[in-house]
């Protein structure tokens, strides 16, 4: 959203419209992955701090260096932050910027997955243990091998695998790793990506290990087809992946969904396989207060709900969001229902 368009912006109005209030207002929140452990719903945000970091299209302001878990009984019932359950004083491998993690359970224990820069000002993917879904966590020592970019979300299919998938544009840094490797030269979000008339960049997945701490295979391109069965372009920047990845399954049936970033919208794509590929379904939510749009999904008692973001709180402050849920629905073809964030109310045209 332009910043210049925010002074326009009636918050009182616009809370008013709202279909769901911040689901905690004493500390920032974004980036929500969401997931039922033990019948209670666990959220895994970002945790957004006021810094003296620039404001620029890499995202420098998003200068976060802790995670909080927030948890509730079920849906409208109060929400616990768990506090600070990991530093980044703890992560040896991590310099700063601690963006949207994702968590998973197995065996009793729970991981959770989160991108930083490295000593090097490179994004890479971190995990950090715990026996308990509301941490603290422990971190590994160093990043999981291979792993680049932002944004892990971890899926569990029906056979018990697991898979990350990830990927960023701009200031997430997918650009610079076209070729299989960083590439560090220019300057800018928009140096190394495609041209509009190529083909756009791709997320990544990869299977991981059996004990969740490394990529069991090569990373894959996830590759999002239009109606004609053709990759979309990189100048689709109305449906193409920017960030926020995340999977779930619905009538057996894998949705990719995703945020397109510079355009804001959530939208979601439909494959057979986790690997995909997967063919342009729609929009999940229109744009919200705030430039960044990310989100999970996650079913709990038979109903589903979005976890998503805006900067309503913070009266339009970027780097200042705060997490919301609403419930979502899908019509008889297994299409999602676009939601409007603020019922009446555009943010963008
Ligand atoms: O929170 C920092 C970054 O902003 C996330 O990693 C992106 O998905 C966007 O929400």
């Amino acid at each position: 959203m332009p910043e210049d368009s925010i002074n326009h912006i009636n918050f009182e109005e616009l809370n008013e419209k709202a279909i769901s209030a911040p689901l905690v207002s004493h500390i920032y929140t974004a980036d929500p992955s969401a997931h039922v452990f033990n019948e209670r719903i666990y959220i895994y945000p970002s945790h957004d701090i006021d810094s003296d970091a620039v404001f620029d299209d890499l995202g420098s302001q998003f200068a976060m260096e802790d995670y909080h878990v927030l948890s509730m009984d079920r849906p409208g019932s109060e929400v616990i932050d768990h506090g600070c359950v990991l530093h980044i004083n703890d992560v040896p491998w991590a310099s700063k910027q601690m963006w949207a993690p994702d968590a998973a359970e197995k065996d009793g224990k729970y991981y959770l997955f989160f991108p930083a820069k490295n000593h090097d000002g490179i994004f890479q993917i971190g995990v950090a243990i715990s026996a308990n879904p509301e941490g603290p966590f422990i971190s590994e020592p160093n990043p999981i091998k291979g792993s680049f970019s932002i944004d892990p979300a971890v899926f569990k299919d029906d056979d018990g695998k697991y898979y990350m998938y990830f990927g960023g544009l701009w200031g997430g840094q997918l650009q610079r790793w076209r070729t299989g490797e960083f590439k560090a030269d220019g300057e800018g979000p928009l140096v190394h990506l495609p041209a509009d008339h190529q083909e756009a960049l791709t997320p990544k997945v990869a299977l991981l290990s059996d004990d969740l701490l490394q990529f069991a295979e090569e990373v894959k391109d996830v590759v999002i087809l239009d109606e004609n069965g053709q990759p979309l372009l990189a100048g689709d920047n109305g449906r193409r992946f920017f960030e926020a990845a995340w999977m779930h399954k619905y009538n057996g049936k894998y949705y990719f969904s995703y945020s397109t970033g510079d355009t804001h919208y959530l939208c979601y794509a439909i494959g057979d396989k986790p690997y995909g590929p997967f063919t342009y379904a729609g929009r999940i939510l229109e744009p919200v207060v705030g430039w960044t749009s990310h989100h999970s999904i996650a079913e709990f008692e038979e109903k589903w709900y979005l976890f998503y973001h805006d900067s309503s709180l913070s009266q339009g402050v970027t780097h200042l969001r705060s997490v919301k849920m609403a419930e979502i629905h899908y019509d008889e073809n297994g299409k999602m229902i676009t939601l409007e964030p603020y019922i009446g109310i555009k943010i963008l045209d």
